[in-house]
């Protein structure tokens, strides 16, 4: 990771967020998708009631695993990171059962936004469906809870790096020339810290070379993003956030007695023309 570390200065991108208060629109998911939005954060999107019921049987699930691919956190559901596709798609089925548990008797707003936005894109011609493979499909989010210490709950990254090297056995790969966009729903939250910190900044190939973090996109040093301006959504139970995941994200550092913050977090984005993947 050190030895070919070039000191060239991270190229600034612009940042084009929109934050306010209500529900989610179709239009601003498709905004993101294309491009148009960097980071869209809808304050009070979805019921608290629910945001705690999932966060109560989060925290009871059988399901719950400590991760042990070097990101601290524990979990609920698969991750496509660093695995290949026969395995996280025997992961995902593995994961299903506790994954829908997290919504029994609820009615689930990952699944609501899904739905309603593959209404909105077949009127558009184009299908929305979760990846899949020979060994299963994709589920329709995963629970994590970061348990970084020091300054970042989960450390800056970009979710652009896992996809480019999940290898051609993937059908989503091809997401990887797109916009990778990356959804994430809030059911708990600690009582101070865990925003979601974007940097203008979206490496290509290249810079991740140069950083050593050419398969992984995690995480990227303190010393690189000094100079990069960043902005921090502040966020809430009940609050949706939906940014391009090409850009540099992390979770900043989390305090407070108890509360434990929680996030639903899926991908999706273009394969082709006419059809969207989701997975996570
Ligand atoms: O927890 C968050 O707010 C962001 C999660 C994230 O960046 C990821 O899962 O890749
Ligand atoms: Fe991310």
């Amino acid at each position: 990771m050190k030895t070919n570390q070039v000191s060239k200065a991270a190229a600034i991108s612009p940042l084009a967020i929109r934050e306010r208060t209500g529900s989610i629109s179709t239009a601003e998911i498709i905004s993101v998708l294309h491009g148009e939005i960097t980071g869209l954060h809808i304050k009070q999107a979805f019921s608290t009631e629910v945001a705690e019921e999932i966060t109560a049987k989060f925290v009871g699930s059988p399901g719950l695993q400590e991760r042990k691919d070097g990101v601290p956190g524990q979990y609920v559901g698969a991750s496509h990171y660093r695995k290949d596709a026969a395995t996280y798609f025997a992961a995902s089925e593995t994961a299903r059962p506790y994954v829908d548990a997290l919504f029994e008797n609820l009615v689930d707003p990952v699944r609501a936004l899904f739905d309603a936005l593959k209404r909105e894109l077949h009127r558009q011609g184009i299908d929305l469906r979760l990846a899949r493979s020979q060994d299963g499909h994709a589920n329709i989010c995963r629970a994590l809870s970061w348990s970084g210490v020091g300054a970042y709950a989960l450390e800056p990254h970009d979710d652009v790096a896992q996809v480019i090297c999940a290898g051609n056995d993937y059908e989503f790969s091809a997401v990887a020339h797109n916009t990778v966009a990356a959804l994430n729903f809030y059911p708990s939250l600690a009582d101070e810290g865990g925003n979601l910190r974007l940097w203008s900044h979206k490496p290509t190939v290249t810079d991740r070379k140069s950083q050593g973090v050419e398969t992984t996109g995690y995480p990227y040093s303190k010393a690189y993003l000094e100079p990069v301006p960043c902005r921090d959504l502040q966020l809430k139970a009940g609050d949706i956030a939906l940014i391009d995941g090409g850009f540099v994200h992390g979770v900043t550092c989390q305090s407070g007695s108890g509360k434990r913050r929680l996030v639903l977090n899926s991908f999706f984005g273009f394969a082709q023309p006419d059809l969207v993947l989701w997975w996570t």
